[in-house]
């Protein structure tokens, strides 16, 4: 049978917009998941900063991205989904090879989840890697909106991956903002083809001004997930003396070689980051901020 749910999913005039009274978005908790876990992911409006404007958007458990989910390989969690959005909405597992009863298609593998309502999926991890959630019902809008989290599975075999200090995981996004609030969309129909459009504020990890430092000769390793829902990133990492020239923090990262020219992130194992090339005081020693532990992902 035809259908169209963008048609008739989607209720009122106009999407609200107005982020007086929600709970400011955060950014994402890292998760660590045990087989047989439960995670309750609520969908709700938040309030988010972005630039100078405040605008209303829409977060699992309040956070945009949603929160990072860090599991075994092998191993299986219960997701216990509670819509208090904007529309009928499921959870899509990008990427992941499991039930197809959970694969959150609306109509085709369950019926959308009301506003009001809710859903429980059980998901599977049997292979490593990165993987990432997200809403299949109008997601040109609501992925616009911040709906949309990390998976990492962390394989079974110890040397899978290369060596690395540590693991960022983040996602890559644009969002189109028109006078201090992101551009309307239709509340009646998918609003662009193709389901995206570019945005014109960039967001790296759900943050206009995302920054990472890192330890001369620390090998980072940066998982990236391109969430926009129609942009492509040429993703380059800041070299050291730029980022002094900015009066920023140095960020070094693993790969970043003098020139500019990135290899692989966190492939090959450990490399020297290079020093700030023809620093006149190149004499002072380098700053070693202490970092965060909270986003090692290592086994
Ligand atoms: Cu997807």
């Amino acid at each position: 049978m035809q259908h169209d749910p963008e048609m008739m999913e989607t209720p009122g005039e106009a999407f609200p917009t107005d982020p007086s009274g929600l709970p400011e978005a955060t950014g994402p908790a890292l998760l660590e998941l045990g087989d047989g876990e439960v995670l309750e992911l609520h969908v709700g409006a938040v309030a988010k900063r972005l630039g100078d404007a405040t605008v209303r958007m829409l977060g699992y458990n309040d956070s945009i991205p949603g929160p990072t989910l860090k599991v075994a390989q092998g191993s299986e969690i219960v997701v216990h989904v509670v819509n208090e959005g904007d529309l009928d909405t499921t959870v899509h597992w990008h990427g992941l090879r499991l039930e197809n009863r959970y694969d959150g298609v609306p109509h085709e593998t369950q019926a959308p989840i009301p506003v009001g309502g809710e859903f429980t999926y059980r998901i599977q991890f049997p292979d490593p890697g990165l993987y990432w959630y997200h809403p299949h019902i109008r997601e040109d809008y609501t992925q616009e909106m911040g709906l949309y989290g990390n998976i990492v599975v962390v394989p079974t075999e110890p040397d899978y991956w290369p060596p690395a200090d540590r693991d960022l995981v983040l996602t890559l996004d644009d969002i189109l903002l028109e006078d201090g609030k992101v551009a309307p969309f239709s509340p009646y129909e998918t609003t662009y083809a193709a389901m995206g459009r570019f945005g014109n504020l960039m967001l790296i990890g759900g943050q206009t001004h995302y920054r990472a430092a890192a330890r001369v000769g620390e090998v980072l390793r940066l998982w990236l997930t391109n969430t926009a829902n129609t942009r492509v990133f040429n993703v380059r990492l800041p070299r050291p003396d730029e980022a002094g020239r900015r009066g920023q923090r140095p960020g070094r990262a693993s790969g970043v070689r003098r020139g500019g020219a990135a290899g692989p992130v966190g492939a090959g194992g450990r490399r020297r980051a290079s020093r700030p090339a023809g620093r006149a005081d190149s004499g002072a020693p380098d700053p070693r901020p202490v970092l965060p532990a909270g986003d090692r992902l290592g086994r």
